[in-house]
């Protein structure tokens, strides 16, 4: 058996909480022989609170051989020492009334001060994903508050909308997922995402052979940029467990790697395809020993490259808006 590695999740006692937390103990995140220890960041509210014990008592409850240790805590250095791995899923809603601007202040605050103290207490190999939104721009915030961790350490989740993706090929195929392979998503975690499926495979055939472009333009790109909405309409909440499978499915193929499978991640540019450095965008990226490449040598046309230019401007405008309130 392995040495326990740390594991923090923010926002525990909230809906993508419960729906991630019981996995990560199971071993469906880092695997079957690799027992966690798991420090939960909740804010101090009494219902937060409340819920939270709940959470943790069924935690105990599922007895689960790889669960070394479990603590919750309202103080971020406490949450973040030593850890290797940080699920950053709490943040603050869009509240009635509240401004878009007022949004991206008050995330900006929460993932100023949780970069800051990951920066002073974290491993140095930690690996960060943010969930909360908007995840592009705090994992952004995050990074640029933690400036002696690699910016490699942090990244955003757009694997629900790439898991997305590849559902809806799979739908309209009729071929398992498991057969759909280099489905990309590129860009900001919003409604202007670009899902591309120009370089995508289904049964080892190019799927814009066997998939009408009428189809993926009027329909497939709309329908997975606007699913998030569509679930809210249908179910009266905002997707929970499947935002929490692909958060597992993002951290396991990172730390484990993604044996050649094309995965979105929100990662910092390293000026690939043009985009700025640093900027937190949407690439394809590989993933082996513990790190991610992002895929290169892709082409696009003209249409696509009007998609990533509209998504680009949206994550520099969110990052403009948010500078000014950083202490840095
Ligand atoms: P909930 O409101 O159910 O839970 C959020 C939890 O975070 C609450 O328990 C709250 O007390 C806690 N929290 C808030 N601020 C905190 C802080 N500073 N420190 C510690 N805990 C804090 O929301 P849930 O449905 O779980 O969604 C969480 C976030 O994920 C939201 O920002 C949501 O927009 C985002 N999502 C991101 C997705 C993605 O693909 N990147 C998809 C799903 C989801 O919309």
């Amino acid at each position: 058996m392995k040495t326990p590695v740390r594991v923090t999740v923010t926002g525990p006692a909230g809906q993508i909480g419960y729906s991630t937390l019981f996995r990560i103990a199971s071993g469906a995140m880092l695997g079957p022989d690799q027992p966690v220890e798991l420090r939960l960041l909740e804010r101090t509210n009494s219902t937060s609170q409340s819920a939270l014990k709940g959470v943790m008592m069924e935690l105990e409850d599922c007895a689960f051989p790889l669960l070394h240790g479990l603590m919750s805590t309202t103080d971020q250095k406490e949450a973040f020492r030593d850890t290797d791995y940080a699920l950053l899923i709490g943040a603050r809603p869009r509240g009635p009334g509240m401004e878009r601007a007022d949004l991206l202040e008050a995330n900006a605050q929460i993932f100023n001060t949780q970069g800051r103290a990951l920066d002073e207490v974290a491993k140095r190999s930690v690996k960060v994903i943010v969930v909360g939104n908007p995840c592009n721009t705090n994992a952004w915030i995050a990074m640029k508050s933690a400036p002696s961790l690699s910016p490699k350490c942090f990244s955003a989740m757009l694997r629900l909308d790439q898991n997305r993706a590849r559902a809806q090929v799979a739908k309209k195929t009729g071929a398992p997922v498991s057969h759909i392979h280099q489905v990309a998503v590129w860009g900001n975690h919003s409604p202007t995402m670009f899902p591309d499926l120009s370089a995508a495979t289904v049964d080892g055939r190019k799927a814009t052979d066997i998939l009408d472009a009428a189809w993926i333009r009027d329909e497939f790109i709309p329908t997975v940029a606007k699913r998030g909405s569509e679930i809210i309409k249908a179910r009266g909440a905002s997707s929970a467990a499947s935002a929490g499978a692909a958060a597992i499915d993002h951290m396991r193929d990172w730390a484990l790697g993604s044996a050649g499978e094309w995965v979105t991640m929100g990662v910092p540019s390293d000026g690939s395809y043009g985009i700025p450095e640093g900027l937190v965008f949407g690439f394809p990226c590989v993933c082996r020993n513990g790190d991610y490449d992002i895929v290169q040598g892709l082409g696009f046309d003209d249409e696509a490259k009007a998609r990533i230019a509209k998504t680009l401007a949206e994550l520099e405008s969110e990052r403009d808006a948010v500078k000014a309130f950083l202490k840095l």
